[in-house]
This record gives structure tokens, sequence and C-alpha cells, in this order.
């Protein structure tokens, strides 16, 4: 046990005195130090540059150059393309409305142009069934007249055999006096003999007494000059000429190819075809 203690006490004193080596050591490291730089600066003269080159400073590592920062937008340019970009899309959808009210508007326009085809077609089926209608109202009407003008040419007229002479008080050419005659049943009167002629000129000479009045007969030489035909073509063979002295018909060669009877006598007179007068119209008995 004492001898325990006694250990313990010099390992302790021995402690102490490592302690106290120590910062002697310490200072006088410190001191050393002190006087190096001391005795260096008195080396040196005042004003000398250390001679900090002399050592080898390590290259300075280049530092990484930064990635540059996207610059921000302008917060005023991003409105603008935003309010843009909105202003485009209610165009659009504006144009889709306008596109689609269009195409409503095509197909109630096609439905009609249908149902309008369907009401023309209709339209055309009966006008066509009215056109039909009138043209047998028309020829109805024609033969309606032909027969009044057969019936009025023997009731107001001269019979003469199967045949009745009925004069016009209108003015017309040869032409139309024979287009009349023809719409009211008849033709121009063709007094193809005496007998014919002679009862013709006592009813114009009736119908007109005490006037003198030329009237048309169908009787002209208009496809050959002094070949003169009826109006059915057929060849003239007995004439009443007016022969006198003064006169004698025909005379009016190329120039007149139309004959006139004379109301006063009955005979007659090549004139011109356009020369408007009287006529005489025939129908059958
Ligand atoms: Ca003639």
């Amino acid at each position: 046990m004492v001898l325990a203690v006694l250990l313990v006490v010099l390992v302790g004193l021995t402690c102490v005195s490592c302690t106290d080596n120590v910062g002697n050591s310490t200072t006088l490291t410190q001191d050393q130090t002190v006087s190096d730089v001391q005795n260096d600066a008195g080396h040196r003269g005042r004003g000398d540059t250390p001679d900090i080159e002399e050592e080898e400073e390590p290259e300075p590592e280049p530092e990484p150059v930064p990635e540059p920062l996207p610059e921000p937008e302008p917060t005023v340019a991003m409105s603008d393309l935003e309010n843009t970009y909105n202003y485009v899309l209610s165009r659009l959808a504006s144009m889709d409305q306008a596109i689609h009210k269009l195409n409503v508007g095509h197909y109630t326009l096609d439905v009609k142009v249908i149902q309008l085809l369907e009401r023309l077609i209709r339209l055309e089926n009966k006008v066509t069934t009215v056109e039909e209608s009138i043209e047998q109202v028309s020829t109805y009407c024609k033969d309606n007249r032909k027969e009044i003008g057969r019936l009025e040419g023997c009731v107001k007229g001269k019979k003469v055999g199967n045949k009745c002479f009925l004069v016009y008080r209108i003015y017309e050419t040869y032409a139309g006096a024979s287009q009349n005659c023809q719409e009211r049943g008849g033709r121009m009167a063709m007094p193809r003999d005496r007998r014919e002629q002679e009862a013709l000129a006592d009813y114009v000479k009736s119908a007109f007494h005490p006037g003198n009045w030329p009237v048309w007969l169908g009787i002209n030489d208009l496809r050959s000059e002094g070949l003169y035909l009826f109006e059915d073509t057929t060849r003239v063979t007995y004439f009443q000429w007016r022969k006198h002295f003064l006169s004698s018909q025909p005379d009016g060669g190329k120039r007149e190819n139309c004959v006139a009877m004379s109301s006063d006598d009955g005979d007659w007179w090549d004139n011109y075809c356009d020369r408007r007068m009287y006529y005489l119209c025939e129908f059958d008995a």
C-alpha cells in the first residue's frame, strides 16, 4: 500500500515536470520565431520588399464561369402576348360559331331550294296542262269561228250553188284578206264560171249601191306574170277583165298582180297587192 502511494506521487511529479517542459518548450519556440523575424528584419533594410515572390504560389484554379441565367421576360410583353393569344382564341371561337351558322343556313337553303324545285316541277306540270287546255280551247275557238263564219256567210251573204259569198267592209291587203277568210272558215271568193261571176257581181253591186268600191277576189298572177291562179292554185279559166277603150285590164304588168272586182259593173282590175280595200270570202254552203 505504501508502495502504491509512492508510485502515484512519483507519477504526479513526473507529469508536472513534463508540463513545465512543454510550456517552456512552446514559449521557447515562440521566442525563437520572434527572434528569427527580428533577426531577419535586422538583416533587411527598411523598405526592402519581402521575399515573397520567391515562394511559388499555386496557380489559381480558373473559377467556373457561371451559366448566364435566362433573363426574365418583361412582364408587360408577356401580358401583351397573352392578350393577343386570348384575342386570337376568341376570334377563332367567333369564326367557328359563324361557320356553324353558315352551315346551318346552307343546309336550310338547300332544303328550301329542293322544296322550290319540287314546287317548280309541279308548277311546270300544271303549266303544261294549262297550255294543253288553252291549245284545245284555241282549236275549239278556231273551229267555232270557222263554223260561225260559214253560217254567217250563208245567212248574211249570197248563196250561189254549193257556196256562199260574203263581202267584208274591212280594209285589208290581198294577203290580209286571204288570211281573214281562212280564219273565218272560208277562202277568198273564186268565181269559176259565168254563172258564179254574174251572181257575185249582182251581190256586190247591191251591197255597195249606189257607190262603186273595188273588192278583192281570190285571183292573182304572183307566181308567174300573166298566169292567173285562184287562191287554191287552180288556173282561172273564165275572166271578166274590164274592157274599155280608155283602160283595158290587166295593165299593171309585174307591178299589179292581184285582182279586184268593181262593185258597179263586176269587172276585174289588176291592182297592187298591198293596196287596202274591202274583200269577198266564200264558204261551203
Ligand atoms: Ca301582173
